[in-house]
């Protein structure tokens, strides 16, 4: 019989996002991001700058197999490229009919979701927001703050992460700040699923 694995705790620093212990830490830079932003002049111009940092991944240490569940901590600075805020890559799951719980630990952000069929979910988040993705909805979050924007993700082991589609055909929507708020703007970039 295979060995019981045996149940752990973690720390969450509800201010800063670390999680502790920790499998690994993911960064995602400004390089990072080619492509992703609507405006690329803003963002040579940005990156000029230098290579700022977008977003932090802190993940636990649990087998990416089914019947685990894996969670992590998202913290995403505040800012913008040009108008469009700071934002994660975005994914659909590999598995895709695996779902996710996020849960807003600080700051506020959005959450945008998209099935493949070109319906499109967006959910506010703030502090104590628990959202729902569905599966089958790909889905990216975005801080609209201006404080960092923190939340926990938990979803099933073998989930795992398709990044292609969403670097191949953008999502469907941007979110811009226009008039001092944020606004859902039609991506001109997407591609859209062929039917
Ligand atoms: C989240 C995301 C995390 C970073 O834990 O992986 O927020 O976003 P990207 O993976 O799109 O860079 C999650 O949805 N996990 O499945
Ligand atoms: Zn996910």
């Amino acid at each position: 019989m295979r060995e019981l694995m045996r149940p752990f705790k973690t720390l969450v620093n509800m201010k800063s996002g670390q999680l502790n212990p920790c499998r690994h830490v993911i960064e995602r830079r400004l390089s990072d991001m080619k492509g992703m932003y609507l405006d690329a002049q803003a963002y040579s111009r940005l990156l000029n700058q230098g290579d700022k940092l977008i977003y932090k991944v802190y993940e636990v240490d649990v087998a990416q197999e089914a019947g685990q569940l894996i969670y992590c901590t998202t913290i995403i600075y505040p800012g913008k490229v040009g108008n469009e805020y700071f934002m994660t890559k975005g994914h659909f799951h590999l598995k895709e009919d695996t779902a996710e719980i996020y849960f807003c630990l600080q700051g506020e952000g959005h959450l945008l979701m998209q099935a493949r069929d070109g319906q499109v979910s967006f959910l506010q988040m703030k502090s104590g927001t628990i959202a729902y993705v569905s599966p089958y909805w790909g889905h990216r979050t975005m801080n609209t703050g201006d404080k960092e924007f923190i939340f926990l993700a938990v979803f099933p082991g073998d989930a795992g992460h398709n990044y292609r589609a969403v670097e191949d055909r953008g999502f469907a929507k941007i979110l811009v700040e226009e008039g001092g708020s944020p606004q859902l703007k039609r991506n001109p970039k997407y591609v859209a699923e062929p039917e």
